[in-house]
């Protein structure tokens, strides 16, 4: 039961100044984590607190991280660095801070974490005569310095016995303990395994706590690793490591503490629910239940029957078997049990029903040989390599069936494609039984492919900014991003390059090692086919815009940290159209192309009759063509637009914040761009109104540019790519 903390005396009775009850000693350890020590430390080291040691524990990180942690370090008498020779484990990372330690009360934190500046004031103003105290800890979502974080004297407490309820998470982290608690020669934590060895510190606390007081403040702030495929943090090893060592730790505790019934209580509670949560998903593979089977016989023998007593039916008879050893009935009974788990996700919403139905239907039907799904950006529009590649096919008469994606299912395209709307039912049922797969990005993470399936990722641009494993940090509206991504492109068969240069970054920055396709961009050959006055000028007339105006495309990008959620983002307008209207409207006109995943309706109110927001407009290589200069930023589309050799202006008014923290460029855009970068309107304005000097000036900078990134493209592109997925290998 949960009690209110006699908050209000204490409030009363609550000074304002600091008082010191006695010294806290901050135990980090640190294990190649570079990217994120310093603003860790720097969180120790500002407590309001004063009365603290830091001891920072270097386990055996490689050379490159312990440089730099050794560099950093700052000069401060507060501060412990103790150097393992050799990596130990966080345990004995911890085991060993604690040892050299000399404070009163002891705080553990993370290194690839922070804490608020009153993180141990507010602990210390509240722990009373309790053995421990914990603060309540939050995600860390956003660069510190946009992290709100609220710094108060003051909190709510509770008051709770409920040790389950509490050490539930499995962490030691942000909690004030009282080190005399423990016996000095006693070793706090766990060795033998990688993960959980918290919960060997955490019995010894629930044997020494009656009950818990909690600062509902936030004091903690926790990182999601945002790379848990080149980088993982602890607990983002594969299931299978985390599950051996889980059994391992639960059979040591179980046996050191059998007399304990409440802390046998709270490890029995831990291991089923582990096994709810983690064995039972690792048991989708009946490989694994023949592998694990024995270790988790032997830990479910030592279940207690009364606590076993409260489960659901389906647990307890999983767990009869288990204790029986009866592996025949329990792969039977798994196998009823991951069937109806998936069948209840599945009636949870249409949605999920839909998933369910292509799990567990449409990639068990027949497979069309001949026939290909094509979509374009998340089924936005009809564009881009798919639709070159799909309109090059129907043009040859190619002996294929197609379909295309589109979120409107009225949409009209030319040729014999089924329009199909994403995320329906026939949506599930054409990816489900389609042989092949034609996407410019990624089709979603809950699609996992069929082993026949063939899927051709065109991608969608030679990258400026750095991309997914090339990212330090994401601060986009998914923080599972690299995670994602990764599990979406290992389902790539085919990934096309328009050039040398991306050729090589794809491979690292999408771990991609199948089949690269070094042909170029089929959505290119556009630009080499239609170049001429007649066809520019059709399209001119589609679109409505004045034939005796040249025309300025503005195609600026998105911003990963302004959003509104996933995949709706939002656009501060910079340009000043009115002013651009007054000094070149006499020649000119602006179309406006915001980037796919601007949700934001950009206004031309007062300048109709200049400006033409055209960001519903399909293909955005139509208006390359009919467009006499591109204004952009650290958009991709420069790479392709420098087909055309047209001038290119480079509208960078946040450059530092975009390169410095954002995402990073892999070239240096002030050096190696085609075009001036500028800052304001006005540089906009006056290098347009002297676009001949311009171009004279980056003349050299240009040819070289298209050596380098265009050389590929000679309007062959397309035939390329077809011959080699859809002709060769048949
Ligand atoms: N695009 C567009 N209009 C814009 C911006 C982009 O139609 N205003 C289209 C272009 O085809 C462009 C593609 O979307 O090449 C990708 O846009 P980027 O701005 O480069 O951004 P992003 O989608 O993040 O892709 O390797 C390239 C990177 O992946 C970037």
């Amino acid at each position: 039961m949960i009690d209110a903390y006699e908050e209000d005396t204490i409030e009363q009775e609550l000074q304002h100044e600091i008082i010191d009850i006695g010294k806290v000693t901050i135990i980090i350890p640190f294990y190649n984590t570079k990217d994120y020590i310093e603003e860790c430390l720097n969180s120790a080291l500002e407590q309001t607190y004063e009365n603290i040691e830091i001891i920072i524990v270097n386990d055996g990180s490689n050379e490159e991280n312990t440089a730099y942690l050794e560099r950093i370090l700052p000069r401060d008498n507060r501060l412990i660095y103790v150097k393992l020779d050799e990596h130990k484990g966080v345990a004995a990372a911890r085991n060993s801070a604690v040892q050299a330690g000399s404070g009163e009360f002891l705080y553990f934190l993370d290194s690839d974490d922070v804490i608020a500046k009153n993180a141990i004031e507010l602990l210390t103003r509240y722990i009373k005569d309790y053995n421990l105290i914990l603060g309540t800890t939050k995600r860390l979502n956003k660069p510190l310095e946009l992290m709100n974080i609220i710094l108060k004297k003051r909190s709510k407490v509770v008051l709770t016995k409920k040790m389950y309820k509490l050490f539930k998470g499995r962490s030691i982290l942000n909690m004030l303990i009282r080190r005399d608690i423990f016996s000095d020669t006693e070793s706090l934590f766990y060795e033998d395994t990688d993960c959980f060895t918290d919960i060997s510190l955490l019995v010894k606390i629930i044997s020494q706590c009656e009950q818990i007081p909690t600062v509902k403040q936030p004091t903690y702030y926790k990182r999601l690793r945002n790379d848990p495929i080149t980088n993982p943090g602890i607990m983002q090893k594969p299931n299978e490591n985390k599950t051996s060592d889980f059994l391992k730790i639960y059979k040591h505790l179980h046996n050191e503490y059998n007399s304990n019934e409440r802390i046998i209580h709270y490890l029995d509670l831990l291991f089923l629910n582990f096994y709810r949560k983690n064995i039972i998903l690792l048991f989708k593979d009946t490989g694994k239940v023949d592998q694990f089977f024995n270790d988790v016989v032997s830990a479910a023998k030592k279940l207690n029957s009364q606590t076993l007593a409260k489960q659901p039916f389906h647990i307890r008879l999983e767990m009869k078997q288990l204790r029986r050893a009866n592996i025949k009935k329990f792969k039977k009974t798994i196998k009823t049990h991951l069937e109806i788990r998936s069948l209840r996700q599945g009636l949870k919403s249409i949605k999920k029903f839909k998933i369910y139905c292509y799990r567990k239907f449409f990639i068990k039907m027949p497979l069309k040989e001949k026939q290909i799904v094509f979509e374009s950006f998340l089924g936005k529009n009809y564009s881009d390599s798919p639709r070159d590649i799909y309109e090059h096919m129907i043009k040859n008469n190619l002996d294929y069936n197609y379909v295309w994606i589109f979120n409107d299912k009225n949409k009209k395209i030319p040729g014999p494609a089924k329009v199909v709307k994403r995320f329906s039912f026939k949506y599930y049922y054409y990816l489900g039984v389609s042989k092949y797969w034609v996407s410019n990005s990624r089709i979603p993470m809950h699609i996992d492919k069929r082993e026949e399936n063939v899927y051709l990722q065109t991608w969608h641009g030679t990258p400026l900014k750095k991309l997914v494993f090339d990212m330090k940090e994401i601060y986009s509206a998914n923080p599972n991003y690299k995670k994602n991504f990764y599990t979406q492109s290992r389902r790539w068969d085919y990934l096309i390059a328009p050039n040398k240069y991306s050729s090589e970054i794809f491979k690292s920055a999408f771990l991609f090692e199948k089949n690269m396709l070094e042909t170029g961009y089929p959505r290119n050959d556009i630009l080499y086919r239609d170049n001429q006055k007649e066809k520019i000028n059709n399209i001119k007339e589609k679109i409505g815009l004045p034939l005796d105006k040249k025309v300025i495309l503005y195609a600026p990008t998105w911003r990963d940290d302004d959003f509104y959620a996933a995949g709706k983002y939002k656009f501060n307008l910079k340009l000043d159209l009115q002013k651009m209207k007054e000094k070149l409207g006499s020649d000119y006109v602006i179309a406006l192309r915001m980037h796919y995943f601007i949700a934001d309706e950009i206004s031309t109110e007062g300048v109709e009759d200049f400006a033409f927001n055209l960001s519903k407009y399909d293909e955005i290589a139509e208006l390359y063509l009919i467009s006499d200069i591109l204004i952009t930023d650290y958009s991709s589309v420069f790479f392709d637009y420098a087909n055309l050799r047209r001038p290119i202006l480079f509208f960078a008014y946040d450059l530092e914040k975009y390169r410095d923290k954002l995402r990073g460029f892999y070239i240096n855009i002030e050096e190696d761009v085609p075009g001036p970068v500028v800052k304001t309107s006005e540089e906009v304005i006056n290098a347009i109104s002297n676009i001949e000097d311009v171009n004279l000036e980056y003349k050299d900078k240009y040819d070289h540019f298209y050596d380098r990134f265009c050389s590929w493209h000679d309007g062959q592109s397309t035939e390329k790519v077809v011959k080699e997925v859809f002709l060769e290998s048949k």
